[in-house]
């Protein structure tokens, strides 16, 4: 049988067995299978394509010695659906199931205010299963997602906290993870992307990610203005500034990284999309993180330890313009390959290397181009609409957002999911979608757009 709980929910499952006529003469062998989404509980699991541990699927095999008992299940679990099957009991009694309940978790305690009254409803929805995401993810860590891999990566802790402040505003949980990642940063002094805490917190070894190293300094931006805890920046200061060396090794006199090295020594990601070619996002991030961090060494009176930043950023963006910008299609390229993606028009944009008029043009151009590299998950998907924001196209902003977050509920999405492709329901970064994460960080960013720009999106 599959028992529907009505909604998704994280925590700690148990349940009761009684017998309803004679003594339990033998044991009962259940099988448990936990499900956020309903495909979990209706496709088999086995043989197991998926590239991840085949352990993260919440099946558990529990056999029940005595009856009247009452058991829970030691794993957390991340769940709406619960599928029960009966491997095994004797036939000299009857048992009933009963007591089933999950005992959820989350470190969340405050209500956002009510959104206004104007608001459509469909953008209502999109909140409420936004906020459900982030309460979820929001633990003793941002998790990136409870069902997998129940941890803290940089990329997501920017999006999640972005949202918190727009939201929940329980600032402490960001300052934990960004102590926790600095506390555990690698001995050449970068940040690793990825911490896993328990039994004790260590990170992920030779998880080096880019875009996240550099993303803890914006987070760290993010949470001076939003708490006025200047403390903590000046604690951290140190590990921030590190992560600019990143930049510095790779940029060459003509004020163009060298992709193709940093491609060989870093994980470059920017998007689950194995196509996806990153030279042009790459350039775009790094000035936008140069630009995050010198706001944040104005906010601590110490631009004069990077003094060497306001010239990159200048030679960088240059060298954007000069050797990615097609000024007649509008459109950025890279210098090697010509893909056209959103990616590096997104990240164009968002660094500041656009004018708005010629953001505009470069979005526009996307729709009609040949060929593109389109968003493979709500990660991407947020920078895009960020982008969209920031280059005064509000009404594209306001309907990507209901499209695309909006087109998840209509699938009946009770939280947010890790990849979401619209024309590809079967879209997994890991060979197999029942390992997908249905409850995910880096797609709980509506909330933060409909709260921050409540003219576009209320
Ligand atoms: C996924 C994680 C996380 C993300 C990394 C890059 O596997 O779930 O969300 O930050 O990839």
């Amino acid at each position: 049988m599959i028992v529907d709980f009505g909604e998704h929910m994280t925590g700690y499952f148990t349940f009761s067995v009684n017998s309803l006529d004679k003594a339990a003469d033998g044991p009962i062998r259940l099988k448990f299978t936990f499900g956020e989404v309903p495909s979990e509980v209706a496709v088999p699991l086995d043989p197991y394509p998926g590239t991840l541990s085949r352990a993260w699927l919440q099946d558990e095999i529990i056999t029940v010695m005595e009856a009247p008992t009452t058991i829970t299940i030691p794993r957390r679990l991340a769940f709406r659906y619960v599928k029960i099957e009966l491997l095994a009991s004797s036939g000299y009694f009857d048992f009933a199931i009963n007591d089933m309940i999950c005992h959820a978790q989350t470190s969340v305690t405050n209500e956002p205010e009510k959104l206004s009254e104007s608001a459509s409803p469909i953008i209502k929805e999109i909140e409420k299963v936004s906020l459900n995401t982030l309460r979820e993810c929001m633990q003793t860590v941002y998790e990136d997602g409870p069902k997998r891999d129940q941890r803290l990566w940089i990329g997501d802790l920017y999006l999640q906290s972005m949202a918190n402040n727009y939201s929940f505003k329980q600032y402490d949980l960001a300052k934990r993870c960004l102590y926790l990642l600095a506390g555990v940063s690698d001995e050449n002094g970068y940040l690793l992307a990825t911490v896993i805490e328990k039994p004790y917190p260590r990170p992920q070894e030779n998880q080096f990610l880019f875009e996240y190293a550099l993303l803890f300094n914006a987070t760290l931006k993010d949470y001076v203005q939003a708490t006025g805890q200047r403390e903590v920046a000046e604690d951290l200061w140190p590990v921030a500034k590190k992560q600019l060396d990143i930049i510095r090794t790779y940029l060459q006199k003509d004020g163009l990284l060298d992709f193709q090295k940093l491609d060989g020594e870093w994980w470059v990601f920017f998007d689950w999309k194995e196509d996806l070619y990153k030279e042009v996002a790459a350039q775009g991030l790094s000035i936008f993180a140069l630009k995050e961090t010198y706001e944040l060494a104005k906010l601590l009176g110490k631009e004069k330890e990077i003094a060497d930043v306001p010239e990159m950023i200048r030679k960088m963006t240059a060298a954007a313009k000069k050797y990615m910008y097609d000024s007649k299609s509008g459109l950025f390229t890279g210098t090697g390959d010509k893909q056209i993606s959103y990616a590096s028009q997104i990240w164009m944009i968002l660094s500041g290397v656009t004018t708005k008029k010629e953001g505009e043009k470069a979005l526009r151009a996307l729709v009609t181009a040949e060929n593109v590299c389109y968003p493979g998950t709500p990660y991407l998907y947020h920078y895009y609409i960020q982008s969209l924001v920031d280059c005064g196209m509000e009404k594209e902003a306001r309907e990507s957002l209901i499209n695309y977050w909006g087109g998840m509920v209509e699938k009946g999405a009770d939280t947010f999911w890790e990849a979401y492709d619209p024309n590809n329901d079967f879209i997994s970064p890991y060979n197999f979608y029942p390992v997908n994460s249905y409850c995910h960080a880096w797609s709980c960013t509506p909330v933060y757009f409909i709260r921050k720009y409540p003219e576009i999106f209320q």
